[in-house]
């Protein structure tokens, strides 16, 4: 992984394009405590980087700011559960989202971090700002305290009893068994997620940023001055406006962050929400301080007639719409952002995607898989994206959007469109002769199509400004299917000529019309597929190209050499995708095994079932067995594979426990109780002919049933 890298390098280099709208193109910095999915690329990094290199291609002054998210909470939960340091995570995961990125194309101006220097003087200086000029108030509350660890705690961090169901381990913000959404002070006995401490309260001090008073300004800004937002955006505000705003803290007692610079604040750091957005002008300076010719990063932020757009995904829509405009109104100065494009989420075969059941496509995964198809996932996810209402990624449409789209439309036409004119014209553009009608109506077709990829573009409509690009190529493939030039050429001549040269003729006409397209799809695809028009430059050997030339149907000369014709896309066979079906479908039972072990300990011993009858009851079939032999699943860290002694011939029941059996072969000989009438399930490939008995002891671990003196294997229980 290389720490400096070609991508990230400013692109903007007709600067004397100064003069023209000059946009700022912020993409969400995300958190480094683990690597990014296909959701994050769906949302955010890809519609920002389809829509900056349109920008650039027009030659308008744009730059794209991204970097890695290196405080708040997760990172360091994330750090403490593996046994290192805070930094070793956020390195680990910062090199590998960037390296990800980069390996998709997403072509940053620059990606940094906000543990950088300049970010926490530019943090820093930004919160005594306005601290100096009384902008913050600052508030004496009572927070929950680990006095063994001498530790505040954030609510993700308090754990206890929920108020509701009463089910154990509920977060201090919500009950992952009930869904209620909670306060950490109504938890019952709350305790600290890590150490296990029960905790007190102590006195301690915060800033807040006092945001109903910004509730005036924001509602006019917002709901009178932008209703062009995306109506989920504009909804969104709408509502938190009209629920009306209170202050918030911009403080936390936390180790891992930027000091609040403010005397008598020890121990206390900037909260990752107010130093995180201001990582997008840490980072635009660290850029222009690098590169000059950029202009001064003042200039991008403070000059009214630079147009600021935020690229996020819809759970931050909030902070940069509401909060952080308040910060930079606060601040003094800054321009306010023109746009918050966010999408909605992107689910995964059904399922939201979920970092922590490993429920999503990784982006280094996926590269590792299927090498050389960035393109085919950025198409597919902009074909499908989410900018509305959530949508779906399913392996099924993955294959069919390249089968019938990519390789069947866009790359069948090129494909022909070079290999006739290798085979015909020794791969020069061929002279166009004069055009027929139907020629004519085709280039009728063609001529509309760059207004509205532009017009798409421009109200950050990219799925529809995608297909409308695609436009260009089904227009290609049906007139090269309807003009049939292979047959022309063989048959020596056109139906209505004879004349051998005169049917040449028309081919070469026909070829010429469609490289020109091809030309045409090779700027129009730059900001969606840029491997792929690159791909497809090259073949036409394409020097030059600028988004104005859409339309034109002189871009490769008479006579000019073609380069050497390659496949732009390839068929995806059954078998790739059933392995990645395959994987999710194990991940799937692990999840299960795992949810009904995790609900087993969350049972509460006041929650007695509801009353059942003895029919009921004798309906289950609890017999006694012995284990033959116990092994963890392979690939699986929850599944145990037990092979039991049950009287009738032996069978094999798996169970979700691992983590409470770190040595699963001592529990050999162990005579223990099952339920034998359950129908059987293949989990990770391994058929559960049962289920096994456990109950849970105090520290939440899963310990089996057994019986109290040894019985004849296959007894009945009842
Ligand atoms: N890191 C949250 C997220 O990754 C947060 C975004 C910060 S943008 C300034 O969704
Ligand atoms: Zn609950």
């Amino acid at each position: 992984m290389s720490k400096k890298s070609s991508i990230f390098a400013p692109k903007l280099v007709n600067w004397e394009r100064m003069d023209k709208q000059r946009t700022l193109v912020t993409a969400a910095l995300p958190y480094a405590n683990g690597p990014v999915h296909i959701g994050h690329l769906a949302g955010v990094y890809v519609p920002a980087d389809i829509y900056v290199r349109y920008l650039r291609l027009k030659g308008e002054p744009v730059l794209f700011i991204g970097g890695s998210d290196e405080h708040g909470v997760p990172v360091t939960i994330r750090a403490r559960k593996e046994g290192v340091t805070v930094q070793d995570v956020v390195d680990r995961y910062h090199y590998l989202i960037k390296d990800s990125f980069e390996r998709f194309g997403i072509s940053f101006d620059i990606y940094s971090r906000t543990t950088s220097k300049i970010h926490h003087q530019m943090a820093s200086d930004f919160f005594r700002k306005l601290y100096d000029e009384g902008k913050l108030i600052e508030e004496t509350s009572e927070q929950f305290y680990d006095e063994a660890a001498g530790e505040f705690l954030t609510d993700r961090n308090i754990r206890g009893e929920c108020p509701r169901c009463h089910s154990q381990g509920a977060y201090g913000d919500q009950c992952e068994a009930c869904g209620a959404t909670l306060s950490p002070d109504e938890l019952i006995n709350p305790y600290n997620a890590v150490t296990g401490n029960a905790l007190t309260k102590k006195a301690t001090k915060h800033w807040y940023l006092p945001l109903d008073r910004d509730e005036g300004w924001l509602r006019e800004w917002i709901l009178e001055q932008h209703k062009e937002w995306r109506p989920n955006v504009y909804g969104q505000c709408k509502s938190w406006l009209d629920g009306g705003l209170k202050p918030r803290a911009v403080t936390r007692d936390l180790n891992w962050g930027i000091p609040v610079p403010v005397e008598g604040a020890e121990g206390k750091v900037l909260y990752v929400w107010f130093d995180a957005p201001i990582g997008y002008i840490s980072n635009t300076k660290e850029l222009c301080d690098q590169h000059p010719e950029l202009g001064s990063w003042e200039t991008w932020w403070k000059d009214e007639s630079t147009r600021l757009i935020h690229f996020i995904g819809k759970d931050n829509i909030v902070f940069h719409c509401i909060v952080f405009p308040a910060m930079l109104k606060a601040h003094g100065d800054y321009i306010l952002p023109d746009n918050v494009p966010s999408n909605e989420f992107l689910n995964l075969e059904g399922d939201k995607i979920s970092t922590s059941r490993n429920w999503a496509i990784w982006l280094n995964e996926y590269l590792d898989d299927m090498p050389g198809k960035q393109d085919v996932l950025r198409y597919v996810l902009t074909a499908n994206a989410p900018e509305t209402k959530d949508n779906d990624f399913t392996w099924k449409d993955f294959q069919a959007r390249n089968n019938n789209e990519l390789v069947a439309v866009f790359g069948n036409f090129v494909n022909r469109a070079m290999k006739l004119t290798e085979k015909y014209f020794g791969g020069k553009v061929p002279a166009a002769g004069e055009l027929t009608e139907y020629d004519k109506a085709t280039l009728g077709e063609f001529a509309g199509v760059k207004d509205e990829v532009e017009h798409l573009l421009d109200e950050f409509k990219f799925r529809d400004a995608l297909k409308a690009a695609m436009e260009l190529a089904r227009i290609g493939n049906k007139y090269l299917a309807e003009t049939e030039p292979w047959k022309l050429a063989k048959s020596g001549g056109s139906p209505e000529t004879t004349d051998h040269a005169d049917g040449m003729n028309r081919v070469a006409t026909i070829l010429n019309l469609s490289l020109q397209i091809s030309a045409n799809l090779a700027i129009a695809f730059e900001p969606f597929l840029p491997f792929s028009a690159e791909k497809l430059r090259g073949m036409l050997g394409m020097k030059s190209f600028e988004w104005n030339q859409l339309g034109r149907t002189d871009l490769l000369e008479e006579g000019h050499q073609l380069g050497e014709s390659v496949l732009l896309f390839e068929k995806i066979e059954d078998d790739v995708i059933q392995a990645q079906l395959d994987r999710l479908a194990r991940i799937k039972e692990e999840n299960e095994a795992a949810a009904a072990a995790e609900a087993l300990k969350n049972w509460h011993p006041m929650d007695v079932k509801e009353q059942t009858t003895f029919d009921e009851f004798e309906k289950s079939d609890i017999r006694v067995g012995t284990v033959l032999s116990c092994e963890k699943v392979k690939k699986s860290d929850k599944l145990l594979q037990f092979r039991i002694d049950d009287g009738m011939g032996g069978r094999t029941i798996l169970s979700g426990i691992a983590q409470s059996y770190p040595n699963p072969e001592e529990l050999v000989g162990k005579q223990i109780l099952f339920i034998a009438n359950f129908p059987p399930r293949k989990m990770m490939g391994i058929e559960s002919q049962g289920m096994i008995l456990s109950a849970v002891n105090a520290d939440g671990k899963l310990v089996l049933t057994t019986v109290s003196a040894e019985v004849r294997n296959g007894a009945q229980v009842g």
